[in-house]
């Protein structure tokens, strides 16, 4: 988090990690979709095959501390086992992370991995982990064979950190799980009550 008094400015960099096709890069573009004329330009590195070759960026102002304008810059994560050295890159210096989970069963090995792999990228970045702000996104929850929630939060979230259900390509829940996260970094960084209906 960078604070600059005299441009009454708040800097906050968030990170949407998870495993390869859970919804990342879906989620930045809902977003980008939503602030249209409060935003910078979404910057989505596409490829053959996969999506994300090495980040998503969109930058998007907020008005959420009065008399400060904050900076939120989202980056998301390539999935990918050998894009392991960019998904540790990418946490450097965040301010709170989103966990995208893929809540279909047969993704629940690679959710359960890649969490950990995230935690232990934590320590890499020297970020605490039980100090850093995380929402879970329970997405793709219009599929079929999915798990229920309980599950997801047993495997994934036993530190009861606040979680989310979502059709990211819907756009359900995807505010609210962003909603949530800078709620909480704000709250955590600066010890700032932020309004409910914000
Ligand atoms: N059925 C369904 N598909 C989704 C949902 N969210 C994303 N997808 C699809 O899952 C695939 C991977 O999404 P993407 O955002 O590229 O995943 P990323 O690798 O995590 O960035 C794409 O085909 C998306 O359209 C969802 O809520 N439900
Ligand atoms: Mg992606």
């Amino acid at each position: 988090m960078m604070i600059d008094p005299r441009r009454a400015e708040i800097k906050l960099k968030l990170v949407y990690y998870g495993p390869s096709f859970s919804g990342k890069t879906t989620n930045l573009v809902q977003i980008h979709e939503k602030y249209k004329g409060k935003k910078g330009d979404l910057v989505i590195i596409d490829t053959e095959g996969e999506r994300t070759l090495f980040f998503d960026l969109l930058p998007l102002e907020i008005f959420l501390v009065p008399g400060f304008k904050v900076r939120t810059f989202l980056h998301t994560v390539p999935g990918q086992v050998f894009y392991k050295i960019s998904r540790r890159l990418v946490l450097k210096g965040a301010d709170g992370v989103v966990y995208v989970a893929d809540s279909q069963r047969n993704r629940m090995d690679e959710n359960i991995e890649i969490l950990h792999e995230m935690y232990k990228n934590f320590e890499a970045n020297k970020l605490k982990r039980e100090k850093i702000p995380i929402v879970f996104q329970y997405n793709k929850r219009d599929l079929h064979d999915i798990l229920p929630v309980e599950e997801l939060e047993k495997e994934l979230n036993p530190e009861g950190h606040p979680h989310v259900e979502a059709i990211a390509i819907r756009g359900i829940g995807v505010f609210r799980t962003l909603e949530e996260l800078i709620k909480k970094v704000v709250e955590d960084r600066l010890c700032i009550r932020i309004r409910e209906n914000v």
